[in-house]
């Protein structure tokens, strides 16, 4: 089995101090924890930007100055920001974190529209996630395939007889979220075994459901995802203090397993990257 690629989601948008004190929002606490995360070994970072309050932005001059601060200090890190943003961002207000420079070699890309509660829609149309092709492959940038349920693999499927996504195809399988299919191993290998063969594949378990679903993942050869984003807790009722405890508590459950953890080298291999 390939080395396993561990990504660090390490704030995402929704969750915040209150939730977690840990929980990076300026630009020195985002570098740091980008740092630590690398340090311990993900190869990729997943990057959401916050205002110093906290609030949620797709400003590409954060994304600038975060992603510039991340790369001084760890320069051969995969960079993978956010083009999902915030519920109630406008598409070209969510487009922004990829116009930084260096362009980011890969970038998410949400694979449908999802009830969030309430109110509130996560909206992925189609016609959105054509755009989001489109301007990633103008500007050579891998998407990784945000899907959170099976309905969004089907529509991947659709475009790619389109040929509007280009193969090999990268995923990220996400269970657990409020309003998309539950984290169950049935639910993983149905998503694992929906994907085009060929495909690479990391999995993202929210909150409880990380680490039962990063150790299906190890075991199945595909990649993980961890990190304040989509879980706040190393282990029940125990606040992570950083990014690092969790891709630490992913490399260990790796280790006994028999996986070691790739580089970004090697991780650049995996993906189909232009080595760096
Ligand atoms: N928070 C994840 C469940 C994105 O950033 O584009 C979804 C996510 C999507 O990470
Ligand atoms: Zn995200």
């Amino acid at each position: 089995m390939e080395n396993l690629i561990i990504t660090a989601a390490i704030c995402g948008a929704e969750v915040t101090k209150q939730h977690n004190p840990n929980i990076p929002y300026t630009l020195e606490e985002l570098a740091k924890e980008a740092e630590l995360a690398y340090k311990e070994g993900a190869s990729i970072i997943h990057l959401h930007v916050r205002e110093d309050d906290g609030t949620p932005t797709q400003s590409k001059e954060r994304f600038q100055e975060a992603s510039t601060r991340i790369k001084e200090i760890c320069p051969d890190v995969i960079i993978l920001p956010s083009t999902g943003g915030a519920v109630g961002m406008s598409t070209q207000e969510r487009l922004q974190s990829i116009y930084v420079k260096p362009t980011p070699e890969m970038a998410t890309l949400d694979c449908g529209t999802m009830n969030f509660g309430g109110d509130e829609i996560f909206e992925n149309t189609e016609s959105m996630m054509e755009i989001f092709a489109k301007e990633m492959h103008e500007l050579g940038i891998k998407p990784e395939l945000e899907c959170f349920d099976i309905g969004m693999i089907n529509t991947v499927l659709r475009f790619k007889k389109k040929a509007i996504f280009q193969t090999p195809l990268h995923f990220n399988l996400v269970l657990g979220v409020r309003g998309g299919i539950d984290a169950t191993l049935e639910n993983l290998v149905y998503m694992m075994n929906s994907i085009p063969k060929g495909s690479t594949f990391s999995v993202t378990g929210i909150g409880q459901y990380e680490f039962p679903m990063a150790a299906a993942a190890i075991i199945s050869g595909g990649h993980v995802r961890v990190g304040f984003e989509d879980n706040i807790y190393l282990s029940k009722g125990k606040l992570a203090k950083s990014n690092a405890e969790l891709v630490r508590k992913a490399k260990r459950i790796a280790g006994e397993l028999g996986r070691n953890v790739a580089t970004p080298t090697e991780a650049r291999q995996i993906l189909g990257l232009e080595p760096k």
